[in-house]
């Protein structure tokens, strides 16, 4: 340090632990107007925004020096002075700026410096040093005793570490005590990014809300933090698989970092099993082959393959071979042709019944049935999982005729024509023609036969319909008649040109058509009225059972007229009653004033006037009164209390009772640290008691957050801001999402706009974070988008400094993922009234403290910063929570009444 003035360099001391240090000391109290500065050396920023001044001194109790008069001091001031110069001999005093003025915890009495063991003081100061390369810290004596033993420089970094598979950097703290540095993780090796690895790093060191982060390769997992190579024997073959598996049955890997494992020799791997699934083998021939002739037609059946491989996926395909014996008695067999049927078909058979149809009558078939499965084809399997049966099928009818056409049309004659049926099973040997008039039904008909495919009909009637069916014979007899086909003879004696039209089956096919449409018109119809039925049913069922005895919330917005609903629930009052003073603040709709209101018969009150700006439309008309109609439904000594509106003149004004600290956020932004833990408890159990009423009314508020809570010159916390507008963005189709007020709202209520008690019983759990925070921004500046993110990821708000281990616990029940799990409002204000009972409970805090880095140490050794609680309860009692909460004023008046300890004051109704 450099020595100016009256500071000197002293002899040894003993210190606390009787370790002998040296000091700088001043001790000019006898004289009026002292200006002692003590410079350090000059000291490099290396990099860091913020810097932490650790000083230890002695300082002495003016009292006991003898003869001082008032020109004795007990503080000492400390400056800092920000350079790139490394060697400035003479800095002007004006160049520094001040940290602060430093005052003791303890000075000391006695005098006898040779045996005196001292008492240090230890203070930390920090400051934001950004615009040179280093600084220079002095210190002021204006005319104190005071001895400097050491000064620690240090700043603060949030240490290398990996989080989720990434690695963040020893990252400096930013330059303010709220600002977030955000860092980009790296992956460790032989893994990759999920999602991209991100994390905050607090102004104390610490990292918040991990984002995102990495994967091990396939091949590699998760050990302590970085990825391992899978070892022989094991594999892992996704990136997302949870780590390395064992290798299945029948399966092997040879080296470490396997992302598959090799199938022994003989088992084989399909393209679609997965790594997971054990190797297998192609299934061995289906058993039991029997086969039952029907004329053309064969059911071949067979039992399962008596092997299956390992598998559940055998399917059998049937081969249909034609064999013949040649002339020198060879075998010839060539493959059926496709007028062959198979139910229920030929190939990627699951049952074990087939029948085939449509074969030719008296041949020699042979039918191989193969059975397969998904490694048949990896396999190369053949001929050895079939079996085979040779058959004759029987003597057999031919099959019907399927067309007929008519020509040469006259009044008595027409000429049929037809093509052989598809199946002759054998020489066809003569066609009968059966035929009758359209009207005599089958009464009478008549026969022709023929050895051709054509036949002249004659002798008709003119002008009449007939109805004709042809079948052909083989030596197995006659086959089925033709379906039937109608043709006209015509009132022309010579042929029409033009073919015979099936006229029964074109007006089955246009009423078809026709019913077809009908049914499903009819069917839509029935649909649409079920779905709208079923949709009123779940609304129905999705309404609350109401309690009959509990008074409910009335949504103004379900009165046609928005002015019955406001006449209902509040007081119309005359304007000339209210004196308006002043403006304090502006509200969603206009000017926020403060003023008096006399109400006839009854004592002046101060009131908080919120009017409506000229030029507004009907809606927001209707919106402004809404708040009106929604808070004159509610009666709690925690919300916020309508005194009246004014609506019979202009402007339109709502009244409520004047709240003097106004809102909490700002309230406790200006107070920082300034309150007891009991006292903020007593906040947050308000707030939960207004909440609890609400909740009881069914109703719920959707922005709960400490800016909505105003408070009274009490410290009562009541809930506001009842305002409709945000309410009515349930359509999921809105333009207003962006109007939902991200960091308080819960995950399922910016999802899918699930707004219930238990959602603001989430916005609840903020609060609580704002109020032990004194009115910090919850995720600090993060973007709305992270926080999201870090939601669905499970990150939740750490506790603030000094927050009691129970609060904590009880924001993060509030905070649960699954709604019914979160505690309700009645159990979250039991849960704080036994707090305050117990408030032994709220000494435990987490106590957590960060990392310092050491930059440049002065003299003597390092303390570490403590940090004191701020609250000590060694009793409690009724006077001393009066007094916690400022109102000891009513003690006499509450014990003159009874009450006299907090569990009588606790069962106080609101009567
Ligand atoms: O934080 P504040 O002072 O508290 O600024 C806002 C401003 O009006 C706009 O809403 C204040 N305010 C609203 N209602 C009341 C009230 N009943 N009593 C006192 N201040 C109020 C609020």
């Amino acid at each position: 340090m450099n020595r100016c003035s009256q500071w000197t360099p002293s002899q040894f001391i003993m210190d606390e632990k009787n370790v002998p240090i040296r000091t700088y000391q001043v001790c000019n109290v006898l004289e009026p107007n002292q200006n002692n500065w003590l410079r350090t050396d000059w000291i490099p920023r290396s990099g860091a925004q913020r810097v932490y001044v650790e000083v230890k001194f002695t300082l002495r109790d003016c009292n006991s020096l003898p003869g001082v008069t008032g020109t004795c001091k007990e503080t000492f001031n400390l400056y800092y002075h920000e350079s790139n110069e490394d060697r400035e001999s003479y800095i002007k005093e004006s160049s520094f700026i001040k940290v602060d003025t430093v005052a003791a915890d303890e000075s000391f009495t006695q005098v006898d410096v040779g045996d005196r063991i001292m008492k240090l003081n230890t203070e930390v100061r920090d400051v934001k040093v950004t615009t040179r390369k280093g600084f220079y810290l002095a210190f002021q004596d204006v005319g104190a005793c005071i001895a400097l033993v050491s000064v620690r420089v240090f700043y603060k970094t949030c240490p290398l570490t990996i989080r989720n598979l990434a690695t963040f950097p020893d990252t400096v703290t930013g330059a303010d005590t709220s600002s977030l540095v955000e860092v980009r993780g790296s992956c460790v090796n032989q893994s990759e990014e999920r999602e991209e690895p991100k994390m905050y790093c607090g102004a104390d060191g610490e990292w918040l809300v991990p984002i995102g982060g990495c994967l091990c390769n396939p091949g590699y997992q998760e050990k302590s933090g970085t990825c391992k190579a899978c070892s022989v024997g094991f594999y892992k073959a996704k990136s997302s698989d949870p780590g390395c598996s064992k290798c299945p049955p029948h399966s092997h890997s040879v080296r470490d970092g396997a992302t598959v494992c090799d199938c022994h020799s003989g088992f084989f791997r399909a393209d679609s099993d997965p790594p997971s699934m054990a190797c297998t083998q192609p299934p061995s021939a289906p058993q039991q082959l029997i086969s039952v002739v029907n004329e053309t037609s064969v059911v071949l059946e067979w039992a399962p393959p008596r092997r299956l491989g390992g598998r559940s996926d055998t399917s059998y395909s049937l081969e249909c071979l034609i064999c013949q014996t040649g002339s020198s008695g060879s075998h010839l067999c060539l493959p059926c042709g496709s007028d062959v049927l198979f139910s229920p078909g030929q190939t990627g058979l699951k049952t074990t019944r087939v029948v085939v149809s449509e074969l030719r009558a008296h041949t020699h078939y042979t039918f191989i049935v193969h059975a397969h499965n998904g490694v048949s084809q990896a396999s190369g399997a053949g001929a050895a999982q079939s079996v085979s049966v040779t058959l004759t099928t029987n003597q057999a009818a031919p099959s019907p005729v399927s067309f007929i056409q008519a020509t040469d049309v006259t009044r008595h004659s027409l000429s049929l024509a037809w093509q052989q049926p598809d199946r002759p099973n054998g020489v066809i040997l003569e066609y009968e023609v059966k035929f009758y008039e359209k009207d005599q039904r089958e009464r009478s008909y008549r026969i022709m036969r023929t050895f051709s495919r054509s036949v002249d009909v004659t002798g008709l009637n003119p002008l009449t319909v007939y109805v004709f069916h042809v079948r052909a014979r083989t030596a197995a007899g006659y086959g089925e008649f033709s379906a039937p086909f109608e043709f006209s003879t015509n009132s022309d004696p010579f042929p029409l040109i033009g073919e015979g039209v099936n006229s029964a089956f074109l007006l089955l096919s246009i009423s078809g058509v026709g019913i077809l449409l009908l049914i499903s018109a009819a069917v839509f119809i029935i649909s649409r009225r079920r779905s709208k039925y079923s949709k009123t049913k779940q609304d129905s069922e999705e309404e609350k059972h109401l309690n009959p005895g509990v008074k409910i919330y009335v949504d103004p917005f379900t009165y046609e007229d928005p002015d019955q609903a406001i006449h209902e629930f509040a007081k119309e009052i005359d304007v000339s009653s209210i004196h308006i003073e002043r403006v304090i603040g502006m509200g969603e709709f206009g000017e926020v004033c403060s003023g008096r209101l006399r109400v006839q018969g009854k004592r002046e009150i101060y009131v908080a006037i919120k009017s409506l700006k000229a030029g507004y439309s009907d809606k927001q008309r209707r919106d402004f009164l809404s708040e009106a109609s929604i808070m004159g439904q509610f009666d709690h000594p925690n919300i916020i209390r309508l005194e009246g509106v004014v609506t019979r003149c202009k402007p339109l004004m709502i009244i409520t009772e004047y709240m003097e600290n106004g809102s909490l956020d700002a309230f406790l932004r200006k107070h920082d640290g300034q309150f007891t833990v009991i006292q903020l408890v007593g906040m947050l159990r308000g707030i939960a008691s207004g909440m609890k009423y609400l909740s009881d009314m069914s109703y719920v508020h959707r922005d709960l957050a400490a800016r909505n809570i105003l408070v009274n010159s009490n410290l009562v916390c009541k809930v506001s801001d009842f305002g409709l507008s945000r309410v009515l963005e349930d359509d999921p189709e809105a333009a207003y999402t962006t109007r939902i007020p991200i960091r308080w709202t819960a995950p399922e209520a910016i999802a899918y706009r699930k707004f219930t008690t238990a959602s603001d019983v989430w916005s609840y759990g903020i609060v609580m974070w704002e109020v032990v925070s004194y009115g910090e921004r919850p995720y600090w500046d993060m973007n709305n988008q992270d926080v999201i993110k870090a939601m669905e990821e499970g990150y939740r708000l750490p506790a603030p400094m000094d927050c009691p281990v129970v609060l904590h616990q009880l924001m993060l029940d509030c905070w649960e993922r699954e709604r019914a799990e979160r505690p309700t409002f009645s159990q979250i204000l039991n849960m704080l009234d036994k707090l305050i009972r117990n408030p032994g409970t709220l000494r435990r805090t987490g106590g957590d403290r960060p990392t310092a880095t050491m930059l440049e140490s002065g003299v003597g050794s390092e303390v570490c910063v403590s940090v004191v609680p701020q609250v000590c309860m060694p009793e409690w009692s009724m006077c001393v929570w009066l007094q916690s909460i400022g109102l000891e004023r009513y003690r006499d008046t509450l014990a003159a009444a009874g009450y006299t300890s907090l569990d009588s004051l606790l069962a106080l109704t609101h009567q």
